[in-house]
């Protein structure tokens, strides 16, 4: 391997990049120059004004490319939702910082906060503490960002998660009935309606013990869950797996790649076909079903089931594309479904316009498919910009792929027509890629992410475990041009880039939603006022309840007492309303650790250790008595 050569490899390698530092460093300076003074004329110097001002950004892009540094005091122009992939988690990234701004634990448990421990979210995720996040969408209202929710997979725990935007914390989790491997995730787009969910792993159906071991019983689920309640309505036994979903921007239609038309449960069996199948969900046909009761019972019966296996309508399409294709995405025109070959050179564009006809019957399935170009080697996933290009990620070349998709439609019939615009290297075997705004309709063609699997060479060298590497393509003009390396902790599946305008977080923690409901009961059972009660209260014989209220640097309680062994539920109340003034509450040897955000109610249960006395601090930097801002539990015999 060439890590391990000899130093004079080593020492030719540096020098040629060297040269290209110093070249590098000149061309970036007059870069920095130029596009601050355009900046200054043009939009007032602000990123926001940029990124508004499309034409004369546009016209500019063309000379130079968009700015992508953020200076101090400046502000990214799209908030930037990653998954966590085996973290659990959601990242907020701002774009084109590529800085990392927050981490929204969902699946997993988060020392720094208390996710996943204090009382409520514990309550939430049932004691289960990972997860494996891979696809993040948002809700949507008339085909573009409604900047209410974000939606996340978890394929190792089977479920779906939802955070709320106003406090960028996860408020629900909907467990997906008789499904494994809950990987595309997908939202209507025409108003907040159903969240389709995929199961990528094929089950005994009920899977229950009986059929273990017969395939053509295994069957997999696209689940529709309602992206308000949050409550599962209904669900499609289907008998391929489903991998990546997609929606139309109408209501009508949800897709789902198949890999697994051939139904085995080996590598080589899934490998066997030289076409599966891109599936087409009827929504309005399968929502008749259910509500005439055409169902079946799987499972406990809790949720109706409609039965499409061998279906060829009314519920269900399956259009033939090559070999096990992975990515499906949908164009910002709303025209086409854009589907990845994986273990063919190709993606398939299927015009949705379509598929009414392949319903009826008046066409065959495969004549949705309008084009076919070949884009390289192991495409994976498709981002758009809004002149009509495709951006496919192609995981063995390790390059993104531009392709306009007219002359693509045009190629399918006449080869003398070449849809690839450019093709530019990434850094190495990119998985997903996503494009600003381009799951919606108002799709901007400024910035690409890469999501690359592999950071090899790129970053100081870390141990076995690297890092994986996210890069920022700048796309606004005619050739991609890459600007940004930014290294990722494990490991981020997808990411939508969405404009800073459309998302409004509140700065103090509003005392609404099921949080507080159950932290009032909590307080109406026991007649405490939360906003300005400390008390100490047993219930029964070996429970307790410590309320407390905070006030920087103080805590209402500088001491309270209870009995080894006891029960104890600290339930803690910031009453400061000052932004960004979090403070928390640790208690020594205990294990407990959580943060409470400015006019937040949190708390977490424990069982009182041995007598003695043990500080309860608060863990947060609040005020200049940080440090002082604690007190006494007292734990008598
Ligand atoms: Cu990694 Cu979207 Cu789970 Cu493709 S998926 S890369
Ligand atoms: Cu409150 Cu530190």
């Amino acid at each position: 391997m060439s890590e391990e050569k000899n130093p004079n490899e080593t020492s030719s390698a540096i020098r040629p990049s060297r040269r290209a530092f110093v070249k590098g460093s000149v061309a970036l300076g007059a870069g920095v120059v130029g596009a601050s003074g355009l900046l200054q004329r043009e939009n007032g110097n602000s990123a926001i004004d940029q990124l508004l001002g499309v034409s004369t950004a546009r016209a500019a892009s063309k000379r130079r490319g968009l700015k992508y540094e953020v200076p101090p005091g400046k502000l990214d122009s799209y908030y930037g939702f990653w998954s966590g992939g085996q973290s659990g988690e959601i990242r907020i990234v701002g774009v084109p910082s590529m800085r990392e701004i927050k981490r929204i634990p969902v699946f997993n448990r988060d020392s720094a906060s208390g996710w996943g421990r204090d009382d409520y979210s514990e309550q939430l995720l049932g004691g289960r503490s990972s997860g494996d996040t891979h696809h993040v969408h948002l809700s949507y209202d008339n085909g573009t960002y409604d900047g209410r929710y974000v939606y996340v997979n978890d394929k190792a725990g089977g479920r779906l998660a939802r955070v709320n935007c106003t406090t960028m914390e996860c408020d629900a989790i909907t467990e997906i009935p008789n499904s494994q491997g809950t990987h595309g995730i997908f939202p209507q787009r025409h108003k907040t309606g159903l969240v389709l969910c995929n199961a990528e792993f094929r089950t005994p159906q009920p899977n229950n013990g009986d059929d273990l071991d017969d395939p053509k019983k295994y069957g997999a689920m696209h689940t529709a869950v309602d992206g308000e309640s949050m409550e599962v309505q209904w669900q499609v036994l289907i008998e391929g797996n489903l991998d990546l979903c997609a929606t139309d921007y109408e209501g009508k239609y949800s897709f789902a790649t198949c890999y697994n038309s051939e139904e085995a449960v080996t590598l080589e069996g899934m490998m066997a076909a030289d076409r599966d199948w891109l599936y087409v969900f009827n929504l309005p046909a399968i929502e008749k079903a259910v509500k005439q009761g055409r169902t079946i019972v799987v499972g406990d019966g809790s949720v109706p089931v409609v039965d499409a296996r061998g279906d060829n309508g009314p519920y269900v399409q399956r259009i033939p594309v090559p070999k096990s294709p992975h990515g499906v995405n949908v164009d910002p025109t709303g025209k086409y479904a854009v589907c990845s070959g994986k273990l063919s050179p190709t993606v398939s564009v299927v015009d949705i316009g379509k598929l009414d006809d392949v319903f009826a019957g008046k066409i065959k399935p495969r004549d949705a498919v309008v084009a076919e170009p070949e884009v390289g080697l192991g495409p994976l996933h498709t981002a758009f910009d809004n002149r009509g290009n495709g951006y496919t990620s192609i995981f063995i070349d390790s390059v993104i792929t531009k392709w306009n998709i007219a002359k693509a439609i045009e190629a399918f019939n006449d080869e003398s027509v070449d849809p690839i615009v450019q093709k530019i290297d990434v850094h190495y075997q990119v998985g997903h890629t996503n494009a600003s705004m381009s799951e919606t309709r108002e799709a901007d063609g400024n910035w690409l992410v890469a999501l690359c699997k592999f950071s090899k060479d790129r970053f100081l060298n870390v141990g076995p475990l690297h890092a994986e590497n996210d890069q920022l393509i700048d796309i606004s003009g005619e050739n991609m041009k890459l600007v940004h390396d930014g290294p990722a902790y494990s490991e981020p599946h997808d990411c939508v880039l969405v404009r800073r305008d459309i998302i409004h977080p509140e700065k103090i923690t509003p005392r609404v939603g099921p949080r507080f409901e159950y932290y009032e009961k909590l307080a109406k059972e026991d007649g405490i006022n939360l906003l300005t009660d400390s008390k100490v209260i047993r219930k029964g014989k070996n429970k307790v309840r410590v309320y407390l209220t905070s006030v920087a640097p103080i805590f209402a309680l500088r001491e309270f007492r209870v009995k080894s062994g006891d029960e104890v539920q600290v339930i803690q109340t910031n009453l400061d309303s000052v932004e960004d003034l979090s403070h928390g509450f640790c208690m020594s040897k205990h294990d407990v650790n959580f943060v409470v955000n400015p006019r937040d109610t949190r708390s977490m249960t424990f069982t009182a250790g041995e007598p003695g006395v043990y500080w309860y601090y608060c863990p947060w930097f609040c005020h200049a008595l940080h440090l002082e801002m604690r007190g006494r539990m007292i734990v008598e015999a």
